[in-house]
């Protein structure tokens, strides 16, 4: 068989993750290489968490523990083994002082008062997905500690607000598993090798388009949106866009990035203030999105503007391609 230079097996196998975080780093002259290492360490928890979710139907890892966790929802065994995977990372990496969790209801102290960073995460989005193979993610937001170096972390470390994330992004375990992520500058994807054990970039720079025909909501909960929301749905509807709703954020969300559309999670009934939480899905999502042109609004305001004020605050959501977040801005009142 003649191998020619197209042929797949002749084409370099690309740009490792590690690598890539190594070149960017020295592009900042006075980058200390921490926050990469802390980008690494995610990475590899990321990795182990792939190999859970693969293997998890033929290890018992599917299924809930039987009790819930601090919102109220009943744990899965996947994600309190995802939550433990992370924390462990990033403990022994030493670069976080502290994590929150979606799975912990106070902030997780590392040990490690001398790192420069905390670590917002939710380490397994999407729990209603998780024992019938339907795509689920891990969603993360970083900051430079405002405590002094040395001394506690405290709860001010996490409320700075979405604007002031050094990195934020998400692994999504999907038809294939890949790592998206942004320091402020270009948001970049990395598709996960597993035979080489590697994330290697295959989405540089994304740019998502600024106007898409998808849109992704729970459509069940309809009658319970404001009457803005119903219009704009109905709009959707009758410009014949197309409904996909996986009910996985960070699944929804990709997509949406990829090929144009916009994720809604109103205020409803049952969560009047919105079902999803600010400071691990929301801002990471919403600061990712906006490296990308993409738009993420409460319907009040951008999300990056709202003030924190706890650890497991929650907020409606709105985002994805900027004219289609618009348009339904236009609906609101
Ligand atoms: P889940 O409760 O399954 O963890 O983060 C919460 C979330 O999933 C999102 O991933 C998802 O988009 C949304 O909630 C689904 O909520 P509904 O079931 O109410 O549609």
């Amino acid at each position: 068989m003649e191998i020619t230079a197209s042929h797949p097996l002749a084409l370099p196998v690309g740009v490792t993750l590690d690598r890539y975080i190594m070149h960017r780093q020295t592009a900042f002259p006075y980058a200390t290489g921490e926050l990469s290492q802390l980008l690494r360490d995610i990475a590899l928890a990321g990795k182990i968490i792939h190999r859970e979710v693969n293997r998890a139907g033929l290890i018992d890892l599917t299924g809930g523990m039987g009790v819930q966790n601090v919102q109220g929802e009943s744990q899965q065994k996947l994600d309190m083994i995802a939550n433990i995977r992370f924390s462990r990372a990033l403990k022994n990496g030493g670069e976080a002082c502290a994590i929150i969790s979606e799975e912990d209801e106070d902030i997780i102290f590392t040990g490690n008062n001398n790192g420069k960073y905390v670590v917002a995460i939710d380490p397994l989005d999407g729990s209603s997905n998780i024992d019938v193979n339907v795509s689920i993610g891990t969603i993360f937001s970083i900051y430079r500690r405002i405590t002094p170096i040395g001394a506690e972390p405290s709860l001010a470390d996490f409320l700075q607000g979405g604007r002031r994330q050094v990195a934020a992004g998400y692994i999504l375990y999907g038809s294939s598993t890949i790592m998206v992520y942004t320091t402020g500058h270009s948001a970049n994807g990395f598709t996960y090798d597993a035979s080489l054990g590697e994330f290697i970039l295959s989405h540089p720079d994304i740019h998502s388009p600024a106007n898409g025909q998808i849109y992704s909501c729970n459509d069940g909960n309809l009658e319970s949106y404001d009457e803005g929301i119903r219009d704009y749905l109905n709009d959707c509807r009758q410009k014949q866009y197309t409904a996909r709703y996986i009910g996985s954020l960070v699944a929804d969300f990709h997509r949406n990035l990829l090929k144009g559309g916009i994720y809604l999670y109103p205020p409803t009934k049952k969560s009047p203030d919105g079902k999803l939480r600010l400071l691990y899905e929301a801002f990471p999502l919403a600061f990712l999105a906006e490296k990308a042109g993409c738009l993420a609004t409460s319907g009040h305001r951008a999300i990056l503007d709202i003030k924190p004020t706890s650890l497991h605050q929650r907020t409606p959501l709105f985002i994805g391609a900027p004219l289609m977040v618009e348009n339904l801005m236009g609906h609101l009142d």
